[in-house]
């Protein structure tokens, strides 16, 4: 298909939202995945962090791609199928479709909206290109059509969104990529660094509120999707680094004492009470690569700014 965009709809809809809130605020400690921050609003505010000066990630991510590509084109080669993970945006892989030239593309994301727009955008400017769409809770397993095909498969899966698993989960999600780039194939994925928690706070904690915001929206999705009477003013934004787990969490704290009802449910809270809405993984280069090794992943290369602030990573599945 040249200039076209196929597409695979799996998104999760309003039934799996209403599910996994009813069921994560009657959990102890109370949590909802942050998965649901990634609707139109939330994907946009999103691409409003990554351009935040605190928000060193996207940017620092982009240059270490900029340096390591004559590299990486030397250790993956031609004649691939280019998968991207959580394509959103999609700016990054821009780079690597220009130096790579693989045979097709499939983004796949869970925001269905952003992941139309920006494969259109892709298969508009590169006529060449293969090029697939797949709306997919990849969270929930990797089963993406258009990759039973017999071409090296690179899996890119940039903005160290694998800090958003817990490590356990992180090893299966790692392990479902290496089943489906399959023996000998590539996984180039970015993963932010252990750093000062000074740096770490900021870019969480960002002076213009954007993060906050962002946050902050899971419930104004929540009012707009469910049958409620939940007031999202009610509740602050809150965010950390935990040492003792390596991870920035990321809370909703309600501000007062206060009975939510959403659809059936009525939910009590005190005020200082929360809702975990976002853990975000820190790792070093070695701490990586054991995880890495769990899911029979090699770390090929490693590529890092000069401030040791984020890593790109070259993982070759090796089952
Ligand atoms: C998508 N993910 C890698 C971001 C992160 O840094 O964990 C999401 C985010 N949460 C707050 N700011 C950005």
């Amino acid at each position: 298909m040249v200039g076209a965009v196929s597409f695979h709809d799996a998104h999760p809809g309003v039934a799996d939202l209403r599910r996994e809130v009813l069921d994560g605020l009657s959990a102890r400690p109370r949590a909802i995945p942050p998965k649901f921050f990634y609707d139109e609003r939330g994907s946009a505010l999103f691409d409003r962090i990554c351009d935040l000066p605190e928000y060193y990630q996207t940017r620092t991510e982009m240059a270490i791609l900029h340096r390591a590509l004559p590299e990486l084109v030397d250790l993956i080669g031609s004649e691939s199928l280019l998968v991207e993970l959580g394509s959103g945006a999609s700016k990054k892989v821009r780079l690597l479709l220009e130096e790579l030239r693989p045979n097709g593309y499939v983004g796949v994301d869970i925001s269905k909206e952003f992941l139309l727009s920006s494969t259109q955008a892709l298969a508009r400017d590169y006529p060449w290109l293969e090029v697939h769409a797949a709306c997919v809770d990849f969270s929930a397993g990797l089963e993406i059509p258009h990759c039973d095909v017999p071409l090296h498969k690179v899996a890119f899966y940039p903005g160290s969104s694998i800090g958003n698993f817990d490590p356990d989960d992180a090893v299966r999600l790692l392990a479902d990529v290496g089943s489906m780039v399959g023996q000998g194939g590539h996984l180039l994925i970015g993963v932010d660094l252990k750093k000062p928690v000074g740096l770490l706070h900021a870019a969480y904690n960002d002076a213009a509120g954007i993060t906050a915001e962002f946050n902050l929206n899971l419930l104004r999705r929540i009012r707009t999707e469910l049958d409620t009477d939940l007031d999202p003013g009610s509740f602050e934004h809150y965010a950390f680094y935990n040492p003792l787990q390596g991870r920035i969490e990321m809370h909703l704290i309600s501000r007062i004492r206060q009975e939510v009802r959403i659809e059936d449910g009525i939910f009590a809270f005190e005020p200082g009470e929360g809702i975990h809405t976002e853990n975000s993984y820190k790792y070093t280069v070695a701490e990586f690569a054991g995880l890495a090794a769990r899911a029979q992943f090699r770390q090929q290369a490693v590529w890092q700014d000069d401030g040791a602030l984020f890593s790109v990573q070259l993982l070759q599945y090796m089952s």
